[in-house]
């Protein structure tokens, strides 16, 4: 049926190696949807989810070893170590593909064999790339299905051309009459996420579970992307992006880029709590960015879903991420009331008597374990969002004014600082870390530096992707046209252990003074790591008892400071001579300016 004689030959050379029962090549249609939905409720791996409650969704419990991201399981396999660089496992491709044919031979037996054709961006536009998965999992297919383009009409674009072909098994071959298990996955130490960027493959072994198994999201959209990105002269970045329209009806786009579970989903779908601003949503995890003709940077979501973290998403909270998965959403790992309607921790109503949790057991608050994972996620169409932008699917994507850096920084880090140019904002982003998260399996606990948010998303050596940075602002065709670069921390915490800043809605209140700080209309307080705002510029009409504590959210200490470029220092020495003399230069006089 289809022209492409290599997609054939590639889809033949796997079903040879995996020995599936079958092959199915997905055309994306709600038939077949409704079908494979059908075939995981009859299995027992699915849940059909109140009608009345919630149409059309689904409900599934993972097993319990395969909850998340697997970062010591994740590969980057390029010809040579040194250009995967120190922050990744790094594996030689021939070795790697050795390995992995062993796993892969008989790994899908007794199991159909889906052929998924997807497209990370708007269908046909030139900005877009396009992917074929081949899974065992059905439940792979169904999240495919909302969070990229699927289906034929991908293969009548793709005609004859390139694709990046993915590979996914569960790793859990049936033998004849042997039951299935309601999540089948490979244990941890068997569980391979690999890439290989010299040659824009992705082979993924063993889970099931998020960005492990949608090959599409951060396995191709970034880690591969950001190859891409480096050779061709653009950026694929873990960052949201988002228009803000302030009083006077002026807009502007905004990318941020937040380790996993840091807030991006929150921020993307903000509901402003001060009058005469409206946010508006592109996308939420994956920005592709490239200059436009006019001299400014482009972004595009390459993305058509949410895979939102679902603990502490409320009405609340995030109203427009709610209504998002009002319907025709899947659920992982929350809790299921007795009525067929999912729960979470946060999620603004007491648990209904009755939920079973996430591990399929009666809650019982007495026991102290939650009824939702905290990576529970929801996977919602990105069109269901209230706040869905109305260029989020344009080809050409939108004009970016500012990015923005941040994580889960209890001390240290003002409520917000701008840098002073482009490359003193690639060295704050360069510097970035974050508490660590349930987003990812096996971290320990504490602060860790997650540059660019992108630790566990860059294909390529971290000291190049920074030097690549620097290059975007000495190649931009006119650097008065590049986005102010910013750092933002919705996490301080006072001596009382609490966050100072209320965050979320509130949020805005931050996004304003941006906002004004690219028209060039409010003034800034210059400090030894960038300019922070005039705490009579940040509007907290409203906020009880924040006045108080303006100073602390605010606060530059030169000491604490003193503290962070020895940190910086320290995590830079890794990167060796791979670190552009740019960033160096950026700590010393960082550290001129403390003294
Ligand atoms: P990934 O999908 O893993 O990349 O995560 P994300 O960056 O999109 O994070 P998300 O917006 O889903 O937020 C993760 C968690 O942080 C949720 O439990 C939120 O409730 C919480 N959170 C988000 N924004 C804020 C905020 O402004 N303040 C506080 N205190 N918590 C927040
Ligand atoms: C993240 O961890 O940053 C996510 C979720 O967005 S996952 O798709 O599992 O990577
Ligand atoms: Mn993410």
């Amino acid at each position: 049926m289809e022209k492409n004689q290599k997609l054939i030959q590639w889809v033949k050379e796997w079903e040879t190696r995996c020995q599936p029962k079958s092959v199915h090549w997905c055309d994306g249609s709600e038939k077949e949807n409704q079908e494979l939905l059908d075939l995981m409720v009859q299995s027992g791996a699915a849940i059909k989810l109140n009608e009345e409650k919630r149409p059309n969704s689904y409900y599934f419990q993972s097993d319990p070893s395969d909850v998340a991201r697997v970062e010591n399981r994740t590969f980057i396999c390029s010809e040579k170590e040194e250009d995967a660089g120190p922050t990744n496992n790094w594996c030689a491709p021939a070795e790697m593909k050795e390995i992995l044919t062993g796993y892969f031979d008989g790994s899908m037996k007794g199991r159909t064999m889906y052929v998924i054709p997807f497209s990370m961006g708007p269908l046909g536009s030139e900005i877009a790339h396009i992917g074929i998965q081949i899974t065992d999992s059905p439940y792979v297919v169904v999240n495919m299905r909302i969070m990229t383009r699927m289906g034929q009409q991908v293969l009548d674009i793709l005609g004859d051309k390139d694709f990046v072909p993915c590979v996914h098994s569960l790793g859990a071959p049936l033998q004849e009459g042997q039951q299935d298990s309601k999540w089948p996955s490979a244990p941890i130490e068997d569980k391979y996420i690999s890439h290989f960027p010299d040659t824009n493959e992705i082979w993924s072994y063993g889970s099931g579970y998020g960005g492990n198994a949608l090959l599409g999201k951060k396995c191709f959209a970034l880690r591969i992307a950001s190859n891409m990105a480096h050779r061709q002269g653009w950026l694929a970045e873990h960052m949201l992006i988002m228009g803000i329209t302030n009083p006077k009806g002026v807009k502007k786009y905004i990318a941020a880029a937040f380790p996993s579970a840091c807030g991006k989903t929150n921020l993307a779908m903000l509901i402003p709590t001060i009058p005469g601003w409206k946010v508006e949503t592109v996308g939420d995890d994956i920005a592709w960015m490239k200059f436009g003709d006019d001299g400014r940077l482009y972004a595009i979501n390459p993305e058509a879903g949410f895979f939102g973290v679902a603990p502490f998403t409320s009405m609340e909270t995030n109203p427009n991420a709610m209504l998002s998965c009002r319907a025709n959403t899947i659920f992982t790992n929350t809790g299921l009331t007795p009525d067929n309607d999912i729960w979470w921790e946060g999620i603004g109503y007491d648990i209904p008597e009755g939920t079973i949790t996430w591990t399929n057991e009666k809650y019982d608050a007495a026991n102290r374990k939650p009824a939702a994972h905290p990576n529970a996620r929801f996977t919602a169409p990105a069109y269901q969002c209230p706040a869905i932008d109305k260029d989020w699917e344009n080809p050409k994507g939108v004009p970016i004014s500012a990015i923005l850096f941040g994580g889960r920084r209890p001390g240290t880090l003002p409520l917000i600082y701008q840098s002073f140019d482009w490359n003193h904002g690639v060295f704050m982003g360069s510097i970035a870390g974050s508490e660590v998260t349930a987003a990812a399996i096996g971290l320990k606990a504490g602060v860790r530096r997650d540059p660019f948010a992108m630790l566990p998303f860059c294909g390529y050596h971290m000291g190049d992707y920074f030097a690549h940075w620097v290059k975007t602002g000495v190649t931009a065709p006119d650097s008065s046209k590049l986005p102010k670069i910013f750092n933002v921390n919705w996490f301080r915490k006072g001596s009382d252990g609490k966050f100072l800043w209320p965050g979320y809605g509130d949020n805005i209140r931050a996004l304003a003074w941006i906002f004004d700080r690219v028209e060039g209309t409010v003034d800034a307080v210059q400090t030894p790591i960038g300019f922070i705002p005039k705490k009579e510029d940040i509007n907290i009409a409203g906020l009880d008892g924040i006045e108080s504590k303006m100073d602390e959210i605010l606060k530059v200490d030169a000491n604490e400071w003193v503290a962070e470029c020895d940190l910086i220092a320290e995590n830079y020495g890794q990167f060796g001579d791979r670190l552009p003399k740019e960033m160096t230069e950026q700590l010393e006089k960082l550290k001129a300016r403390l003294a």
